[in-house]
């Protein structure tokens, strides 16, 4: 078999299995086939006259090879390009793109960095595997440096409308870049057919079939890849008992109380304020659940030092404080809002504890955290999962409730719903999501897109020296 290179934004720490979120699992799942090399940046940033040496670490049959960034590289890659540019455009948020030259030239030469790093480490049959919107012109990089090998593209984000893509600032390079991989994957059908809409306008391409397209004279194969969860490994955290979460659910059920969740990092993409907005209306609209109904959003702190982040952080707060200054009574709170990252095993455990999972984003790439909902409901017992219709999941999640995050009355209507639902109808829904979540899980995700990455036709007709 073939070793497997995965190249990523961030490199994750291998070995504490239990704590390692979503994307990591699938990644070190992949890695763990054979041997592999996972090569990214540490998540450090080194101070002026520091040294961003790479550091090379083993765990069993993998092996990490990272790096620091400078404050530069950080600030202008991380934080500009990929997070005031790629990531807001391509959630559709035109309106909050920061885009200067600086940014740009950061991005192609941190690109540059990611493949010279990776370049020297390659075997000439390894199949290399990229991630992100960080890592768009890794290939190209590659390819200059003379890499014959099958490389693999991945995004995680939604790829955008053709309208809203060719509004990227540098898209045409960015389209040029992608055509340097053998595979590009994308989360969903649609995702992958806004690929297909744009390059028909905007590139000069040949379409061979469905899968298989001409470009730069490459072929490119194309697919989509809904990434998946670890089924077992979740549900067993969920069903573990936490005396803590226990005792609050069993308050609740003395009191005729439900919970709600959600947990999100504390994105603008997430729809965040919209939820709570539309948990406003439902306690307006159906008064009888005041004092009954409870909503726990856990909103994990995410790349502070961009102003849209610290923006929605003040219009949440002051969302769920006026929620609770209207309802609250000395012995209820609607909202209970924590704006930390909580252990994983805890957060299963309360997934498992609560009636309904509230998943609304405005855009998303898939959302893990809608499947994670669905592993750690009792099987007896189970919760309802409410989602949003722009969420990659909700193509493959059709016995979820789908809603459109944008109208409040509408998920208000969907939350009454799941709460007055019968548990027939609840189990038979909880089955059939259960059964497509273990069919397309990490494991499944990551050898279906290797295996395609193996079946892509290498053909290279033209040399990218330059
Ligand atoms: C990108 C795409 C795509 C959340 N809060 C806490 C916590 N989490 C964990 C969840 C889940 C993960 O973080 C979030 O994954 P998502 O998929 O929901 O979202 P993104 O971070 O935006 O990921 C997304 C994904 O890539 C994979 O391709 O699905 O669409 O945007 O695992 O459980 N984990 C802990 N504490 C928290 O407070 N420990």
């Amino acid at each position: 078999m073939e070793r497997l290179v995965i190249i990523s934004n961030r490199v994750a720490e291998i070995g504490e299995k239990t704590q390692i979120g979503g994307l990591a699992v699938g990644i070190a799942d992949a890695l763990s086939r054979g041997e592999g090399l996972w090569v990214g940046w540490n998540g450090a940033v080194s101070g002026p006259g520091e040294d961003p040496a790479t550091s090379r670490k083993q765990h069993e049959a993998i092996t990490t090879l990272t790096f620091s960034l400078t404050e530069e590289e950080h600030e202008n890659y991380y934080l500009g390009f990929s997070n005031r540019v790629l990531w807001p455009s391509f959630h559709y948020r035109l309106d909050l793109i920061e885009f200067s030259e600086a940014f740009a030239k950061a991005y192609s030469s941190v690109n540059k960095r990611f493949a010279r790093t990776a370049f020297p480490e390659l075997k000439s049959d390894d199949l290399v595997w990229v991630h992100d919107y960080h890592l768009i012109p890794v290939a190209q990089e590659l390819r200059k440096l003379g890499s014959r090998h099958r490389i693999g593209f991945f995004l995680h984000i939604p790829f955008p409308s053709a309208e809203i893509f060719s509004a990227v600032p540098r898209h045409e390079w960015l389209r040029e870049c992608l055509f340097q991989f053998d595979l590009i994957g994308f989360q969903t059908n649609r995702d992958l057919e806004n690929f297909r809409l744009y390059l028909a306008e905007h590139a000069d391409v040949e379409f061979i079939s469905d899968n298989l397209i001409k470009a730069a004279g490459r072929i490119i194969r194309l697919g989509a890849f809904p990434i998946g969860i670890d089924v077992e490994q979740f549900a067993a955290m969920a069903n573990k008992v936490d005396d803590a979460v226990e005792l609050e659910r069993m308050r609740r059920d003395i009191l005729g109380r439900i919970q709600m969740i959600s947990a999100d990092r504390l994105d603008y993409s997430k729809g965040l304020p919209e939820r709570t907005r539309a948990f406003l209306e439902f306690l307006n609209a159906y008064p009888e659940y005041r004092g009954f109904a409870e909503y726990l959003q856990i909103a994990s702190p995410t790349r502070e030092d961009v102003l849209a982040y610290t923006e929605i952080r003040t219009e949440l707060e002051q969302l769920s404080g006026a929620v609770n200054g209207k309802f609250a009574e000395f012995n209820w709170s609607p909202v209970q809002y924590i704006n930390r990252s909580i252990p994983r095993d805890k957060l299963a455990c309360l997934f498992h504890a609560s009636r309904i999972g509230l998943i609304t984003p405005l855009r998303d790439g898939m959302n893990l955290v809608a499947k994670e909902y669905i592993a750690a409901q009792p099987a007896d017992d189970p919760g309802v999962l409410i989602l949003s219709k722009f969420a990659g999941a909700a193509e493959q999640l059709e016995e979820a409730l789908i809603v459109n995050p944008y109208d409040a009355g509408e998920v208000a209507g969907a939350i009454r719903r799941a709460v007055t639902m019968p548990l027939e109808e609840r189990q038979n829904r909880q089955r059939k999501l259960l059964d497509r979540i273990k069919t397309t899980d990490a494991h499944w995700w990551q050898t279906t897109f290797l295996e395609a990455l193996g079946h892509a036709p290498y053909v290279s007709t033209q040399s990218t020296q330059s």
